[in-house]
């Protein structure tokens, strides 16, 4: 309660963005050498964002490179750390490595923040295939069974097939619409919903969700600041926003993009302990 009100306060009197403002965008002394190698530029949507070499996720083949780091967000008093690999939306041809991350890392869920074309320019490669068809991307069979949602987000469920393994998993990829780069969402309580979804299909496994949007930092960091509050709210925790920010750009620089997502984020965090959103949620996470 005590964090909450310091958070409200925060926000009438400009201070929470100021300290946003303040807070180091990479962590110093990390370094983004790999992402610079001649074989690997290709790989990144965006010449300015890089995954740090510490935290980078690594494919187990001879070329081992894609723009993808690990976030583990650790909740104080509780065995709980949830985990996310945090990812640039895939290119043309960075689609087979982005299938066998997921693979590899045994990701069951991928969340998509973005759509494939904003204001008439390319976000994200479609990397699935339409429903009900089936691709192949790399060593990897991709069928897409059912498609369904509402003007917000879409639910796809899908059938990965490891094809030198002859192996299947299931996948959903839940996506949210309604949201362009370097803006917020539309709708508060849409994203909210999207949320406690996410934290619902989540729930009990313990392997990364895997989150991306077109850079793999703005709006993924805003879901995963969301996330981590919800969960802390629900374990009794204080919730420190700017130390959430922290924690993630230690491991992915620049995760949270601009003052108005972090405001956003903020005024949803404070939303969802006035409104007890949590509550329903955990009667959903029980069931
Ligand atoms: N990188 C600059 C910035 O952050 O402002 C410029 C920039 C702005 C680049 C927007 C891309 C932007 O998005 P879009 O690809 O939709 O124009
Ligand atoms: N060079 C681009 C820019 O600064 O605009 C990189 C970029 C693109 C950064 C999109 C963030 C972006 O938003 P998001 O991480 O939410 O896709």
């Amino acid at each position: 309660r005590e964090s909450m009100i310091q958070l409200a306060e925060g926000l009438i009197t400009g201070t929470v963005l100021a300290q946003f403002d303040q807070l180091y965008r990479k962590k110093p002394g990390m370094t983004m050498s790999c992402a610079k190698l001649p074989q690997n530029i290709s790989k990144n949507r965006y010449r300015d964002i890089s995954p740090y070499d510490a935290t980078r996720v690594i494919l187990k083949s001879h070329e081992d490179y894609i723009n993808a780091n690990y976030i583990n967000m650790e909740i104080p008093s509780s065995s709980i750390i949830n985990q996310y690999i945090a990812c640039q939306g895939p290119l043309p041809n960075t689609c087979p490595d982005f299938w066998q991350m997921t693979w590899e890392q045994g990701s069951a869920m991928v969340v998509m923040l973005t759509t494939q074309v904003e204001r008439g320019r390319v976000k994200c490669h479609q990397y699935w295939p339409e429903p009900t068809g089936s691709s192949s991307y790399g060593n990897f069979q991709i069928a897409c069974h059912s498609e369904e949602g509402n003007p917000a987000y879409v639910f796809r469920e899908m059938t990965l097939t490891n094809l030198e393994k002859n192996e299947s998993r299931q996948l959903t990829q839940i996506q949210y619409t309604a949201w362009p780069d370097h803006g917020v969402p539309d709708d508060s309580s849409d994203f909210l919903d999207f949320v406690c979804l996410v934290r619902k299909k989540r729930a009990g496994r313990e392997e990364p969700v895997v989150v991306h949007c077109s850079a793999g930092i703005g709006r993924t960091g805003v879901l995963i600041t969301m996330e981590t509050a919800m969960c802390l709210i629900e374990c009794n925790q204080p919730v420190y926003p700017l130390d959430i920010v922290r924690t993630m750009r230690d491991q992915r620089a620049m995760m949270i993009q601009t003052p108005s997502q972090y405001r956003f984020v903020c005024e949803a965090i404070l939303k969802v302990y006035e409104e007890g959103i949590v509550k329903p949620l955990k009667t959903l996470l029980h069931k």
